[in-house]
């Protein structure tokens, strides 16, 4: 069992994965847990409010530091509750560190995690140097809150618990939980606007199967990332896979 909570102003947008798919299924198999926390219901004041003026000036907004503390607080005495002993505290910013698939499995090992959704210009910085241990980006470009950010994160976790994805095999295929990107896909119908199926795959012959498959994936990574090529090591059967793709294709 994993245990999420979320602190965001917009609990409802968090339905795009409790309701949805894969992570809607896991949630009711149990294999994880997820609350949203909003901030507005742990402010003060009588407007409810949960943002400032920047001090300084500036534009836009600041979201305040007390409602949040709150928020966060609670979340982590639910954690606390249900009897999590290892987790941590994420606040989803483009200033924080990249996520990839080395953070994902940092995070894997983690009972719970506290996730901290900011909106406007960001988050009153006490706040986040009192009740936050990492800063985590989805990449360089800017959306407009990190509600996105956190899905993104919380998918990617829930998708690697064991019965979370039907095929046991899809796991480990897929492109970045292996070296090497997906290889094509097909279904019916066997002709779409005059091109075919691979013949390979109509063979019925798993051992051709397998061996185009790899010969696909190899080749799209070289083709498509260039850059994670340049950081495998190809054995001897993975380069002559790779020679072969490029002569059939007429490229290099
Ligand atoms: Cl974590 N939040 C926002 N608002 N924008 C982002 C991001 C996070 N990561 C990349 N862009």
């Amino acid at each position: 069992m994993k245990y999420f909570d979320v602190v965001s102003i917009f609990p409802g947008m968090f339905e795009a994965i409790t309701g949805y798919g894969i992570s809607k299924r896991a949630l009711e198999r149990g294999l994880y847990d997820l609350v949203v926390w909003n901030p507005r219901d742990h402010s003060e004041n009588s407007n409810k409010s949960v943002d400032g003026r920047p001090y300084g000036g500036g534009p836009g907004m600041v979201m305040s530091a007390e409602p949040l503390s709150r928020a966060i607080d609670a979340a982590n005495r639910r954690q606390e509750d249900v009897g999590v002993k290892k987790k941590t505290s994420v606040y989803l910013t483009p200033q924080g560190e990249r996520l990839d698939r080395g953070l994902i499995d940092e995070l894997e090992e983690l009972e719970g995690i506290v996730l901290l959704a900011g909106r406007y210009e960001g988050v009153d910085e006490r706040l986040v140097q009192s009740k936050i241990e990492r800063e985590v980006s989805i990449g360089d470009y800017v959306v407009s809150g990190g509600e996105l950010a956190a899905m993104v994160l919380i998918d990617a976790l829930v998708r690697r618990i064991p019965g979370a994805v039907n095929h046991k095999e899809s796991l480990a295929n897929e492109s970045f939980e292996t070296i090497f990107l997906d290889y094509p896909q097909y279904t019916r119908p066997e002709v779409f606007e005059s091109h075919r199926v691979p013949p390979e795959l109509m063979s019925g012959d798993h051992k051709l199967i397998d061996r185009w498959r790899l010969k696909e994936s190899i080749g799209r990574t070289w083709l498509k990332r260039p850059d994670l090529i340049a950081n495998i090591n190809l054995d001897a059967e993975q380069f002559a896979l790779l020679d072969e793709f490029k002569r059939e294709k007429g490229v290099e």
